[in-house]
């Protein structure tokens, strides 16, 4: 009974020195913990990516050109068959994408397992996607929920309107060498506009590289 207030006030100390440690981990752990966890996004970004890479691949080996970034289909015998609703012009490049990979597997990529399929501008093609069973017309977003823009051959010098999650659009140019000429130049781009949420700034992530 007689210590019970040096017990009580023990505790108290005792846990204000908690306290106090919990709060200095926090603080000196919290940039690596973020830090951490933007270089998993970039990873599971540049992994998306790489996906959508090898259906590109697939699509151009079995049709001989690569996927167009503007919904229109250039040749008859897919054009017989796929009848799309014009675009609202947002998120069109990557809408394409997904819209010519979704036509089969042996001509294109399942995206249905995906975790970043979303639709952030919220329209359809009228029809639906054989492999995505649906008629949304939907994009494919980076590890932050931004949706990639898509620039195929004849689009590099096209900028895109994508629309982020709950904000205004935003514009994507094509990302460019020094000397003018479009990462992917002849084949496509796959653009993210990285960590910051903005196209244009250092953090983006391309596919390809260079
Ligand atoms: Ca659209
Ligand atoms: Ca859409
Ligand atoms: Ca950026």
């Amino acid at each position: 009974m007689t210590n019970r207030p040096l017990v009580a006030g023990f505790t108290l100390i005792e846990l204000l020195i908690v306290i106090s440690i919990l709060g200095l981990l926090a603080v000196v752990l919290m940039p690596s913990i973020l830090s951490t966890q933007d270089s998993a996004n970039a990873a599971s970004t540049e992994a998306t990516m790489m996906q959508l890479e090898t259906g590109c691949r697939t699509f151009t080996n079995r049709r001989g050109y690569y996927p167009p970034d503007d919904l229109k289909v250039p040749d008859a015998e897919l054009a017989a068959r796929l009848k799309w609703k014009p675009d609202n012009n947002k998120n069109t490049g990557i809408e394409s994408l997904v819209a010519f990979l979704s036509q089969g597997r042996e001509d294109g990529e399942d995206l249905s397992s995906s975790p970043n399929l979303t639709n952030t501008d919220h329209d359809d093609h009228g029809a639906e996607l054989p492999l995505l069973h649906t008629k949304e017309r939907k994009e494919i977003a980076d590890a932050w929920g931004m949706p990639l823009a898509y620039f195929g051959k004849f689009g590099m010098d096209k900028p895109q309107t994508v629309v982020p999650p709950e904000l205004d659009p935003l514009m994507a140019r094509a990302k460019k060498r020094e000397d003018g000429v479009p990462f992917g130049a002849g084949k496509f781009q796959l653009l993210s506009a990285g960590k910051d949420g903005v196209f244009g700034t250092a953090d983006d992530l391309s596919w390809p590289k260079n």
